[in-house]
């Protein structure tokens, strides 16, 4: 078993054995077998319309294809799982303007700052030089931990001490970023604050400082998504397409949870680009979204 489907493992049992079960004790597939195959999937995070959506092109494939065990049923989910994850799949991330500036938005605990130590450290490896931007000034102990993944990933960052107006430090950032030449910057920002109008407001207020610093900026907005907190992790990307218009997606902790048929939930019910998926804690655990390598490590 490759690294990838080790790190899937749980979600990868949740799928796989109930489908290998529905074989047991039958010859061929009916009726009541596809009903337990969509429960099955519905049970995996995969939602409801999602579910639909790949049994109506299964029903298809079982017939075009005479499927009568669990492997062909399973390489032919494979399909329409490939099928539905491919509009979703960024590529390869090129920046559009230097400095092309990325905000990370997402609630509090989903992983953004590990994520963004991560993103410096491969952008890194990928020849830019990224400054990150420690506008989480909602708990001091955001921007430590920032600074230790700057210095994991041997990246600069610009952060402000005791203040706590984030707008302030992204306007220190990016006249940073230009003074010093960089293509590319990451924002960390807060993902907790009072009510939800507010964390709003302060990511929209941010928003707004980086525009007119640097026109067209931010150029990305990415949301970080929990995978683990399943289905709702689709309202919440809901939420804060509606308030700040979101570019792509993350999605951490796919590692550890049986949740990860949310990817095909994510994917089909919101339409934005998925560009990285989270698989631990370490600075190596983050990996480009990619349906086929990702549904392949699924079974
Ligand atoms: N297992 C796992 N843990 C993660 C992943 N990404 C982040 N974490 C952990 O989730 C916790 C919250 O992460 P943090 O970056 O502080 O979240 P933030 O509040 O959104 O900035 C930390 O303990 C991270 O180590 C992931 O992909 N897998
Ligand atoms: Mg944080």
């Amino acid at each position: 078993m490759n690294w990838f489907s080790q790190k899937l493992e749980k979600t990868r049992r949740i799928l796989n054995t109930p489908i290998e079960d529905l074989f047991t004790g039958r010859a061929a597939l009916d009726e009541d077998l596809m009903e337990r195959l969509e429960e099955t999937l519905i049970a995996s995070d995969v939602g409801v319309p999602t579910t639909m959506h790949l049994m109506e092109g299964l029903e298809g494939l079982v017939e075009s294809r005479k499927i009568t065990d669990a492997k062909a049923l399973k390489s032919a989910l494979a399909s329409r799982m490939k099928e539905t994850l491919a509009p979703c799949a960024a590529g390869a991330f090129k920046p559009s303007a230097s400095p092309h500036v990325i905000m990370v938005v997402g609630v509090n605990g989903v992983g953004k700052t590990t994520t963004i130590g991560k993103l410096a450290a491969l952008f890194r490896k990928q020849g830019f030089d990224p400054l990150l931007v420690a506008a989480d000034t909602f708990r001091a102990a955001a921007v430590e931990q920032l600074d230790i993944w700057a210095d994991r990933a041997g990246v600069d960052i610009v952060k402000h001490i005791g203040t706590s107006d984030p707008a302030a430090v992204v306007f220190d950032g990016l006249e940073a970023a230009r003074a010093r030449k960089r293509g590319l910057v990451l924002i960390d920002t807060a993902g907790r604050l009072h009510t939800k109008v507010n964390l709003m407001e302060e990511l929209k207020k941010v928003r707004r400082t980086a525009s007119k610093k640097i026109p067209g900026a931010p150029h990305d907005t990415w949301l970080v998504l929990d995978a683990s907190t399943g289905q709702n992790a689709i309202s919440q990307a809901k939420l804060f397409h509606e308030a700040v218009g979101l570019t792509g997606l993350i999605l951490t902790k796919l590692d550890g949870t049986a949740k990860g048929g949310v990817v095909l939930a994510i994917c089909h019910e919101l339409g934005l680009p998925l560009r990285f998926v989270g698989l631990g804690e370490q600075v190596d655990d983050l990996k480009e979204f990619d349906p086929d390598s990702f549904v392949d490590a699924l079974f």
